[in-house]
């Protein structure tokens, strides 16, 4: 039990059986003898509270009921030992200590730094790598912050469910007039975080631009593993073993 997992953007819907399924399948089969799972934003699909745990019976979409399995399962995984890490992404900043603890899992914050092989290694979503989407840091500074949060999460559910379709569709309208390098990382962002964290390695996902891109960070190489988003049949994984070298790889569900 040495080795650490990574995954992000598994997007998981009731609309998306298979990659629920397959992400089952993927627990049972291969998370078993990880020491780690870090999963790196954007788990779900979208996320409107924890208290729609509570309410099983009155979600007829069946994202209540699949957030209660999904949890059962990683649960059983941090019984069985391997110790489970939630990020933030894009679409479950809402994600609380509640829907954690039902997973046996602890949040933790973007961006983290972990060591492996004592090399320091920078997680984060890679949202907020996007500076040059100006419409969408702004955006982000407001869900972040923890006064509107509080806000939205005192509105009733089904006024949740309706306020996130419509920022689901307003999302999708913006971005489908964007040009493509601006949704994509800004290059002189990603130095300056990797140097402000004083690390040669940096993980995430967001883009869904899966690559290991090499890079310099103050004449020292570097490297930016992308991971990418899961579709029905097919996943992607970082792993990394006792060597401390993250490996990026696709596989099939
Ligand atoms: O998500 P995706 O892939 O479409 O695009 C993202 C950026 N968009 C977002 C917005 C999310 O998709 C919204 C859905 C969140 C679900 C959970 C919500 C829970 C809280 C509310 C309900 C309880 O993250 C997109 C980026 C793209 O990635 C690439 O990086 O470009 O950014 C945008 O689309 C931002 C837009 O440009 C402007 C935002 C539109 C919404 C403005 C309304 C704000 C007022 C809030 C009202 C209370
Ligand atoms: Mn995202």
């Amino acid at each position: 039990m040495t080795t650490t997992l990574l995954i992000s953007d598994l997007h998981l819907h009731p609309s998306a059986p298979d990659v629920t399924e397959g992400f089952l399948g993927w627990l049972d089969r291969r998370a078993q003898d990880a020491a780690a799972l870090y999963i790196l934003g954007d788990f779900f699909e979208a996320w409107i509270g924890d208290d729609l745990l509570d309410h099983v019976d009155q979600d007829p979409s069946g994202n209540a009921a699949l957030a209660i399995r999904v949890a059962g399962a990683l649960r059983k995984l941090a019984d069985a030992g391997t110790a489970i890490y939630l990020m933030h992404g894009n679409r479950d900043f809402l994600l609380g200590h509640r829907f954690a603890a039902a997973a046996g899992a602890k949040l933790v914050t973007d961006p983290a730094v972990l060591r492996f092989a004592d090399e320091p290694v920078l997680l984060m979503h890679g949202d907020s790598l996007c500076t040059r989407d100006e419409a969408y840091m702004a955006f982000r500074s407001q869900a972040r912050n923890p006064a509107w949060q509080e806000q939205i999460l005192a509105m009733p559910l089904d006024e949740r469910i309706k306020l996130a379709a419509s920022l689901r569709q307003q999302s999708g309208e913006a971005t489908s007039n964007k040009a493509d390098d601006i949704m994509d990382v800004t290059p002189e962002e990603v130095v300056r975080t990797m140097r402000d964290h004083g690390v040669t390695t940096l993980i995430h996902g967001h883009t869904h631009r899966p690559a290991v891109h090499e890079l310099e960070v103050d004449e020292q190489p570097a490297r930016r593993i992308v991971l990418g988003d899961w579709q029905p049949g097919q996943g992607w994984e970082v792993e990394i073993g006792p060597d401390g070298d993250p490996v990026l790889r696709q596989f099939a569900l």
